[in-house]
């Protein structure tokens, strides 16, 4: 039973400019260089290191960046070289927002629920509105366009819209990275049945809230992403992210905790109400459920946001064991790596190796291996069904390592932002890439 794994290329303008209030990473880092093209190579290596370990990989396509039509939108006018200067003059944090390559954070493209839970018969992907930070807010129009042009055949996928992200209603939606699918035994994948766990910063009646940074998703907008998905309240858990972790710098659930079949490891400060989400979690699920949890004696929180363990993917192998992929960072720190040896060693802990990577570029940004992909559990009649040219093998992985090697520069600082030549660059690697992954014309400036 296969699980697919969809991971964000990394785009030519990837910087730091410091985007994301919460993100501590995003803010530690804010002016210093970074490196697109080392950046997408450390993307593709995680993505060749899971396509080996037997899981199905495949990737989606970065957005167009800088975005002129944000930037023509606010008023600025004349050649696309004119917006650029003007925007960089007038309003940089705009054009930092037009500019970011955050849409590698796939994670945060949508939340999945298999066919096998929805009461139709068909998987559901529901963009994700990111109405929370101005730079991600402008990524699911060409988010849903891409998911359709990988999953086109309507008969087995709903693409849905990102829900409405004005005042109407009180909709905050970051995808997957606050949703976790559960199952009752190692199998990840779209033939078994799963219990769909959401994990919200804040609703209309919450006790506590974060003091200091966002609730970046909220309880109404994950009751509407299940209804959406023709998913049976039955079938899903709902509870309160710990608002002292938000504000310690846990913008999302998944880096506080990450799930996989019957297994969640998660810290003790993940959930406001700890012995209740558990509770619901076991009576949900069934007696299968394994629950691994870190405490914050044996891990501080800063730990944790530091060194990103809860962002490591866990991932069923073709054997029905369990694999974690996480950071290298962790490998780094004494105290996490201490906590992954308990954790391997443990006979109730069904987890039987890990495998650390280097995805230092997008960690730099608050982004580690689980932000960057978005799973999407499927079965051998849904992989035949979908767009294949975003699959990657070995061919696919060379030509994608060529294409970066040939567009993508060294070097950038948020300064260089509007240089014309970066935006004639990127439009022409992904003018390429729409070949390449046989997309269509996704991007504005191919329509
Ligand atoms: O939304 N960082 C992203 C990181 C997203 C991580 N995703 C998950 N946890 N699933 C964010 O905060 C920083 C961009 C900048 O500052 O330049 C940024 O957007």
């Amino acid at each position: 039973m296969p699980e697919l794994n969809l991971d964000g290329l990394v785009g030519p303008t990837h910087n730091y400019a410091g985007l994301s209030y919460g993100n501590v990473a995003s803010a530690r880092n804010q002016g210093a260089a970074s490196a697109p093209r080392g950046a997408v190579l450390q993307g593709l290596a995680k993505m060749e290191a899971v396509a080996a370990l037997g899981i199905v990989q495949g990737v989606l396509p970065p957005h167009e960046r800088p975005h002129l039509p944000t930037l023509r939108a606010r008023g600025f006018s004349g050649s696309d070289a004119d917006v650029l200067s003007k925007a960089a003059k007038e309003d940089p944090v705009l054009l930092a927002r037009a500019s970011s390559a955050s849409a590698m954070w796939t994670a945060n493209a949508a939340t999945v629920v298999p066919a096998a839970d929805a009461s139709d018969g068909r998987t559901h992907l529901v963009v994700a509105n990111l109405r929370e930070m101005a730079h991600r807010a402008i990524e699911p129009p060409v988010t849903a366009r891409a998911l359709r042009a990988v999953f086109p055949d309507r008969a087995r996928f709903e693409v849905h819209e990102a829900l409405p992200a004005d005042t109407r209603e009180d909709y905050g939606d970051e995808g997957a990275a606050n949703h976790t699918r559960l199952t009752r035994s190692a199998a990840s994948g779209g033939e078994a049945e799963g219990v769909h766990f959401f994990v919200y910063g804040a609703s209309a009646e919450s006790a506590r809230r974060p003091a200091k940074f966002p609730a970046r998703q909220t309880l109404s907008a994950s009751e509407r992403v299940a209804d959406l998905s023709m998913l049976g309240r039955a079938r899903c858990v709902f509870t309160q992210q710990n608002v002292d972790a938000i504000d310690a710098g846990v913008f999302h659930n998944d880096v506080i905790a990450v799930g996989n079949g019957n297994l969640l490891l998660c810290h003790e400060l993940a959930f406001e109400d700890r012995e209740g989400t558990h509770a619901m979690l076991r009576n949900t699920v069934g007696p299968e459920l394994v629950i691994a949890e870190v405490s914050a004696a044996e891990m501080p929180l800063e730990d944790a946001v530091r060194s990103y363990l809860f962002n490591s993917q866990l991932l069923t192998l073709p054997d029905a064991s369990m694999a974690l992929v996480a950071p290298l960072e962790c490998a780094e720190n004494p105290r996490v790596k201490a906590v992954i040896d308990r954790l391997l060693a443990d006979p109730a802990v069904p987890l039987a190796r890990a495998v650390f990577m280097d995805v230092r570029e997008s960690m730099r940004n608050g982004g580690g291996p689980a932000c960057l992909r978005l799973r999407v559990p499927v079965t051998e009649r849904d992989l035949a069904a979908m767009n294949r040219a975003v699959l990657v093998d070995a061919e696919k992985l060379s030509t994608l390592r060529a294409w970066a090697t040939r567009f993508y520069r060294e070097a950038l600082l948020p300064t260089e932002l509007a240089d014309p030549l970066l935006l004639r660059e990127s439009r022409d690697a992904l003018d390429e890439l729409t070949r390449i992954l046989a997309l269509g014309p996704i991007y504005d400036f191919q329509r």
